[in-house]
């Protein structure tokens, strides 16, 4: 039996689900988190939904997103099966939920995610990297379970695909992203909607916080390599957090001749120093997953992160040199 197989009859025998994603979830993550849990409800399942970060407040327009938790605290009993999605490594969802796994009440463990990676480490996945979003990849399992796409759940999957492929421009946006949209289209899903929700609703804080990381735009090696600084102090300024820095590293990305963009953003003081959350952002020529695992990070070819831990010189210093070599 394939794992697709053994996921169906997972999901057939089974009627008590969790589902799960990566911690700071985007769209994607939320997206499909609800798409397959709303899926799995509307043929009798019981799903909690769960996520460390909870829902970003960009994605509350999401049909269903309260239902998210952001605490397993109160969850009595044990799963059938838990569905990690848009992810790797069970490690992703943070460290409450590795606990919960550890202690055994996830029931069977599956993956289903559309990052390169290497065989992951729970009982079974579905792994299509050629899909431009795990909502992709949610949309053929609902198909393949002949399970209703309603207009709700067209919402999450359209919002997936429109988040990880840069509302279709990035690399990825295959054919069938398009095909998918088509049809979600036809369901109901008013495109003009979504991207207002998720592009024209932005909180007046975070473009004041944009004047003060702006600011910070540094270019270097002939052009090629361009970066902002996000400092804790400016969150404190404009009463805003790390949330509000979402697609701040597509400003130097977007300058002409940049081949790749970093977006360092201060984290916690600990006895290293600071800790810097690496964003980086490829035009093509570099693959920055690779550079994002040379520092204990990762993501795709063109969107990656890692944290390094120092002072800003010595993370720039760090990051600057390996794109350098990778350029
Ligand atoms: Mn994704």
């Amino acid at each position: 039996m394939s794992d697709l197989e053994k996921i169906l009859s997972v999901i057939s025998s089974g009627k008590r689900f969790l589902i799960t994603s990566h911690e700071n979830p985007d769209g994607d993550a939320i997206g499909s988190m609800l798409a397959l849990g709303s899926g799995l409800e509307n043929i009798g399942k019981d799903v909690v939904y769960y996520n460390k970060d909870g829902v970003p407040s960009l994605l509350r327009f999401l049909p269903h997103g309260e239902k998210v938790i952001s605490s397993l605290d109160g969850i009595h009993g044990d799963f059938y099966a838990t569905f990690i999605v848009d992810c790797t490594d069970t490690g992703r969802a943070g460290e409450e939920f590795e606990d919960f796994k550890n202690s055994g009440r996830c029931g069977v463990t599956i993956i289903i995610d559309h990052h390169k990676t290497s065989k992951p480490s729970v009982d079974f996945y579905i792994l299509d990297p050629s899909a431009s979003s795990t909502g992709m990849i949610v949309y053929s399992l609902l198909k393949t379970m002949s399970i209703e796409i309603t207009p709700e759940i067209a919402k999450n999957l359209y919002t997936s695909i429109l988040v990880d492929t840069g509302s279709f421009r990035y690399s990825n946006t295959v054919p069938e992203a398009f095909e998918i949209a088509r049809e979600l289209v036809e369901l109901g899903v008013k495109p003009s909607e979504i991207s207002q929700a998720l592009y024209e609703s932005e909180p007046l804080g975070k473009l004041k916080l944009l004047g003060y990381v702006l600011p910070t735009l540094e270019v270097t090696e002939n052009g090629h390599i361009a970066s902002l600084v996000v400092k804790r102090d400016m969150f404190k300024i404009t009463g805003t957090s790390k949330e509000d820095t979402e697609g701040f590293v597509n400003f130097p990305r977007c300058i002409n001749g940049v081949e790749v963009a970093v977006l360092f953003r201060e984290e916690g003081i600990n006895e290293d120093g600071a800790g810097w959350k690496i964003s980086l952002r490829s035009k093509g020529k570099v693959n920055v997953a690779e550079i994002g695992e040379m520092f204990g990070g990762g993501g795709h070819e063109r969107a990656a992160g890692c944290l390094i831990n120092g002072t800003l010189a010595e993370a720039k210093r760090l990051v600057y040199s390996a794109i350098k070599e990778a350029l």
